[in-house]
């Protein structure tokens, strides 16, 4: 539900009992009854138009769902019909129709007839229909959406352009004299809160009245200002003379509103700004609009940080997309509202709307539930040599300023978010380099100018990713405010570099306000280590990654705050890693639910409730190698806020323990079977004891192999990993790698030649990637030691050695797979079970293929050798079964 719903429903609380309305603002959602055709067709903006084949849907809808499977996905024209019918009494008013958006570019018909055009995918749009409405039968609207424009921004990126109308559609009816509706999708009144202080705060409302009859007029516009509490705070009265087919625009200032309440996202206090025209000589009200406001004040400082109602403050930030898994970005209000409850759950007082301006749902939370907003347009990695894409840039720019302009919340824009990343890859000789360099910064300039002209109160911000070009080229000295994408410890680096990065660029330009406006790991819940790497997506580096960061951002009072990327694992149809299609350095998976880690931001973020949590629910089926009958020790984490925590085990204390940086381990003894874990606190303030109970389930695998534990053991190696990997699909966990030793099982590697080795790019033919990106070159074998019998032995490969460019997101399509031929013979037990073996040149690179050998052991134990033909010798994993 948008804002403007709402003007409906107070307008008819106060028409009741008289029911007379009509006279008003109305309007309604056409969300439903429409039909939609992927593709072009001719003849399908006219109003008799077969429409055989086409999909019955209701909006919001997408045609993209393809996106979470198919790198390439539907880029291109998609239709949409949908038959309208009129009420008798709108007829003599202006009708128009508001689609609040339609990804990327769309083209508006009503009975056959062209209406009205709009580029760009994230704002909204409205269109005077009047001329071309029949009142005596259905309209037929009929609305061309196409999603491959290359001259509308965004172009490039690290998500998925998601074509479709997928945000609501409204028909609203008002009477001839109303306010301005065509002004760049917005509802036409723009509240200014220019001075603020705890003392008192100026007001001024602006805007513009039409006159779309054929007679002059002379009106009333009329504002009320109420109070938090609903108190009428003020009123203001123009009188407004009109001329036949006139606009007009109006200011009316406020008297200084003493002693304000402030907004903050402690106490998001929101006064209501109702405006009223009505005729002067009739009284009659003609049209009415309610926007809500609020005062603060607030500034970014180099060295100081953020300042919000001249307290300092530390933005605590989330950066989200738009989409959930599988319905892509055809998104309920609700569902956008729970996000913003959730955000707000986890202690965040900030948010960047990243890349694009999302839902008037979010805004509208935004304001409501205190949280402090960037919003910023999708100017992404590179700017092209278009005339036309720049001009929608600035068009996109200034539609969103205007569309969301009365949210207190918001309290900077952006626009340009790492627009040197592609430039810096494509054009690596300066000669190149420089025409792209002349245009990136005369774009910026243009639209920092287009910014400020719009909004002079707020504030500007752009993000670079980490490059000295930004300063070097002139590109942060645009911006009021920077904002710094770093991932040292995850692309590559050091976490420590990190701090490193920010401390240095601080140096070099204390006078820029620094956000850190994207950090973050990804981790894929069926991948858990004990000694997490960076690209290993176990969700226990995400965690060791984020640990490091946040105190970094917190401790050095000049960064303003940090937004973490992303709030959501999102769609991001050009990646592969572990999840294909899937950007997965979310706080919470796709449907929601938190990761573990959610809790520890919740700890650090919120003062106001104890947070205690055991951080075992992204791995509640545990398994870890077993000597003996010996317990097997695991370390299990809790996240909490207070200074000390208990924690049992089926009861069993396992002892008190201090929180640093608001996590603690403990060592727990797990045995075969299901435990219950508890955690126990008591809050500092009111020394109230709270506590935290998981059930975790947990299967030892032995260390040495005997007739007994084999018989129901499947021993799952993911050879060459650091990880342990349990497949979505059978639930089978596969074991970290080891090298062999006497008595046990492992790898063999005398000569010490073999090497762990992963790819990033999409294995097919499997759901269990992870699996098969990892893998260890130049061993010698695999070695089990096994009493004698009867094994099922199973070898699982991926050849992953190919020309291959590993770009943080692949950009290009995928290169062809050459096989560089890597052939091998194998041998079980020295008998050869594979002759000149080669899963690249059989089977092509980066496919999954499995091989099942069965094999007769007698005491000598079960040895598995490679000899190298050609190239190297390589496996991906390795599973084990006594039959
Ligand atoms: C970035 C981009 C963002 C990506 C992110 C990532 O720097 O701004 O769009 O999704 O990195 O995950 O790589
Ligand atoms: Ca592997």
């Amino acid at each position: 539900m948008t804002k403007l719903c709402k003007i409906a429903i107070t307008a008819a609380l106060v028409c009741l009992p008289f029911v007379t309305c009509k006279s008003q603002r109305e309007m309604k959602t056409i969300n439903e009854g429409w039909t939609f055709l992927k593709g072009d067709a001719t003849g399908a903006s006219d109003s008799v138009y077969n429409e055989k084949g086409w999909d019955a849907i209701v909006i919001p809808h997408t045609w993209n769902t393809d996106a979470y499977t198919d790198k390439a996905y539907y880029k291109g024209v998609g239709w949409y019909r949908k038959k309208l019918s009129l009420s008798k009494d709108w007829n003599g008013k202006q009708i128009f129709l508001k689609f609040e958006a339609a990804s990327k570019a769309a083209s508006v018909f009503v009975n056959g007839q062209p209406v009205g055009e709009h580029q760009g995918g994230y704002t909204a749009f409205t269109i005077d229909i009047t001329p071309y409405c029949s009142f005596s039968s259905p309209n037929v609207i009929a609305v061309k959406v196409d999603n491959a424009r290359e001259d509308i921004p965004p172009i490039s990126g690290d998500f998925t352009f998601f074509g479709g109308i997928y945000r609501d559609v409204w028909v609203i009816a008002v009477p001839k004299q109303h306010f301005d509706l065509l002004n760049h999708g917005s509802d036409g009144i723009f509240i200014q809160t220019p001075q603020v202080s705890a003392k008192q705060a100026s007001l001024a409302i602006k805007g513009t009245v039409t006159n779309d009859a054929a007679e002059k007029t002379q009106l009333e516009v009329k504002h009320i200002i109420y109070a938090p509490d609903g108190q009428i705070a003020q009123t203001l009265h123009q009188n407004i003379r009109l001329k036949a087919h006139e606009q007009v625009a109006f200011t009316a200032t406020a008297k200084p509103i003493i002693n304000p309440r402030l907004w903050s996202p402690e106490s998001p206090a929101l006064y209501r700004v109702e405006t009223i025209l009505s005729d002067s000589k009739t009284k009659k009200v003609l049209d009415r609009i309610s926007n809500y406001t609020g005062f603060r004040w607030f500034r970014f400082d180099g060295n100081e940080g953020f300042f919000l109602n001249g307290k300092p403050y530390k933005l605590h930030g989330i950066c989200r997309h738009q989409d959930q898994k599988p319905i892509g970005v055809a998104m309920s209000d609700e569902m956008h509202r729970r996000d913003m409850l959730l955000m707000k759950e986890m202690g965040a007082n900030f948010i960047r709307i990243s890349h694009y301006p999302q839902d008037a749902a979010i805004l509208e939370q935004c304001d409501k539930l205190g949280m402090l907003v960037w919003e910023e347009i999708p100017i992404i990695d590179i700017v092209p040599d278009s005339v036309a894409y720049a001009n929608t840039c600035e068009l996109n720019l200034r539609e969103m300023i205007r569309q969301h302009y009365n949210h207190p919340a918001i309290i900077t824009w952006g626009f340009m978010n790492e627009i040197l990343l592609v430039t810096q890859r494509r054009y690596k000789k300066k000669i190149q380099l420089k025409p792209v360099l002349d245009r990136t910064l005369a774009l910026a300039n243009r639209l920092e100018k287009a910014l400020k002209e719009e909004d002079p109160y707020r504030s500007s911000t752009m993000a670079f990713h980490a490059s000295n070009m930004y300063n070097e080229a002139g590109l942060s000295g645009i911006t009021d405010v920077i904002g710094w994408n770093l991932y040292s410890g995850w692309y590559g680096g050091k976490l420590t570099d990190f701090e490193k990065f920010l401390d240095e660029q601080h140096a070099q330009h204390p006078d820029h306000p620094i956000i850190v406006s994207e950090y973050g790991a990804g981790s894929d819940r069926r991948l858990h280590s004990f000694a997490p790497h960076n690209f290993d997506f176990s969700m226990e580096y995400q965690q060791q990654y984020l640990e490091h960061y946040l105190p970094v951002i917190e401790e050095r009072p000049y960064v303003c705050g940090g937004t973490h990327w992303n709030f959501i694992d999102f769609s991001s149809a050009l990646r592969d890693e572990s999840m294909p299609r899937i950007n997965n350095k979310g706080l919470v998976y796709s449907d929601r639910t938190p990761k573990d880690v959610f809790f520890y931001y919740q700890a650090l973020f919120r003062k106001d409730i104890p947070v205690l949590h055991i951080a075992a629910r992204d791995w509640t089926h545990r398994s870890g190698i077993q000597n003996g009958k010996d317990p097997v020790i695991q370390p299990i984490k809790i996240y909490t806020n207070l200074p000390e925590a208990e924690l049992f085990i089926d009861g069993r204390s396992l002892g008190k323990k201090k929180s640093e940086n608001y996590t603690i381990l403990f060592d727990v003894p797990f045995t075969a079977g299901t435990h219950f874990l508890r955690a126990t606190g008591i809050t500092g303030n009111d020394n109230r004891p709270i506590e935290d109970g998981i059930s975790v389930a947990f299967t030892p695998v032995p260390d040495r192999l005997n007739n007994e534990n084999l018989r129901e053991l499947e021993l799952a190696v993911n050879v060459g990993s650091n990880c342990f990997f349990t497949s979505s699909e059978s639930n089978l966990t596969w074991l970290p790698d080891r090298p062999y030793e006497p008595g046990g099982w492992g790898y063999l590697d005398k000569e010490k030649k073999s090497e762990e080795t992963g790819t990033q790019t999409q294995i097919e033919n499997t759901d269990d990637n992870p699996l098969y990106q990892t893998l260890r070159t130049n061993l010698e074998g695999y070695r089990f030691d096994v009493p004698a019998g009867e094994y099922e032995v199973e070898l699982l490969f991926a050849d992953i050695f190919k020309e291959s460019d590993n770009l943080p997101y692949q950009l290009n399509e995928t290169l062809p797979h050459v096989s560089r031929g890597n052939v091998f013979n194998v041998f079980i037990n020295r008998h050869l079970v594979d002759e000149q073996l080669s899963p690249g040149r059989d089977d092509g690179c980066f496919q999954a293929v499995k091989k099942r050998y069965i094999a007769t052991v007698g005491n000598e134990g079960l040895e598995i050798r490679f000899e190298q033909l050609n190239g190297k010798s390589f496996l991906n994993g390795i599973k084990l079964r006594k039959l």
